[in-house]
């Protein structure tokens, strides 16, 4: 451990902490390689620097930007949306600089049967990687390589930046393979442990973890939760599949109980991820989200990345990007220049 990474720990914890007192901050997935209509990584000769939607539409960029690590663990060149682990690197450590706050998730893959992340079907896989199981020696390679690019991760005379992490996310969902349908609660919270310590051995304690489970929390989900001295963040992973109804109502149900835990437990809390995909109702961030939003203490809002498939970011000509202006023009919601020094 080093005292300049604790100290970027803390540091971290305080802004916000501070930020938080006076709104939430937005933030987007993958923001600055590709929007609706652009692509800055399919062309390695037109990489785009400096383009985002958000930019674009706004005139800012979003105060916090999300990256995914998934692929690392292979030491795949390109994460599983194809973006270059070069260019995570460059856009993560340039939005440091710019005084914006960035967070790492990790989609991997199933250490077990060599499919993605989203590879549901065997309910041994977490055991397996366990200590003692038949995968643990591959898993503890997939761990080095995560920590490989970790400490690639320093800003200015070289110091390590401070980063939320935020893996082995919405677990009370049944679709990822460390699954609340796929492993026992024990399980899961010795998969968060093993990999914690591993990192914080291995010197990374400017990490702020994340613990988020998804929409629609049932009391036995927090079974999973790894513990207060295991958690600095306490989140929730949100989107509107179905109805606005049902999403209001779930959304104020959850964020009343993780408020209360948050409190409780002296943890931010924050909307880890969250989007209504392609923003079929343009006026969505205004008249559904930030209505809810505003009665909660989140420190953060992140909406998930603008791909030609699917986008749930504002982008420039789209008519909900007017009423995402309208959102951003609230003092309560901020921007990256609004956090900036
Ligand atoms: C999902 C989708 C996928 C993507 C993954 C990781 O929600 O957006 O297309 O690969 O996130 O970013």
């Amino acid at each position: 451990m080093t005292s300049t990474s604790a100290q970027m720990h803390k540091l971290l914890i305080d802004r916000l902490t501070v930020l938080q007192a006076r709104g939430y901050m937005f933030g987007h997935q993958d923001d600055p390689f590709y929007g609706l209509t652009w692509s800055g990584i399919e062309d390695p000769a037109r990489p785009e620097y400096g383009r985002s939607d958000t930019k674009e539409v706004c005139g800012d960029y979003p105060a916090v930007m999300g990256f995914d690590l998934g692929g690392i663990e292979m030491n795949d060149e390109k994460n599983l949306d194809s973006v270059p682990f070069t260019r995570i690197r460059k856009e993560l450590l340039d939005h440091v600089e710019r005084g914006g706050i960035v967070t790492l998730s990790w989609h991997p893959r199933n250490p077990l049967t060599g499919g993605t992340a989203w590879d549901n079907t065997d309910t041994t896989v977490v055991s397996n990687i366990l200590p003692g199981g038949t995968q643990h020696r591959k898993f503890l390679v997939w761990m080095r390589h995560v920590r490989d690019f970790l400490r690639t991760l320093r800003g200015k005379n070289d110091r390590p930046v401070p980063i939320i992490f935020r893996p082995w996310h919405e677990n009370n969902g049944g679709w990822f393979w460390w699954g609340a349908k796929q492993c026992t609660a024990e399980q899961y919270r010795a998969l968060w442990c093993m990999l914690q310590d591993y990192l914080l051995n291995e010197g990374f304690d400017n990490l702020i973890w994340s613990w988020s489970p998804n929409l629609g929390l049932q009391p036995a989900d927090f079974n999973s939760y790894p513990g207060d001295d295991r958690v600095d963040i306490i989140g929730l992973d949100a989107y509107q599949w179905g109805t606005e109804q049902e999403f209001v109502s779930q959304l104020n149900s959850d964020l009343t109980v993780l408020t209360k835990k948050a409190e409780v437990s002296k943890k931010l809390l924050a909307l880890t991820e969250c989007g209504l995909k392609n923003l079929p109702d343009p006026t969505w961030w205004t008249r559904v989200l930030k209505p809810q939003i505003d009665k909660y203490p989140i420190c953060y809002f992140l909406v998930w990345r603008n791909a030609k498939h699917e986008y749930f970011g504002p982008a420039p000509g789209e008519k909900n990007a007017l009423y995402f202006n309208e959102m951003i023009k609230n003092r309560n919601v901020l921007m990256l220049k609004d956090i900036a020094k």
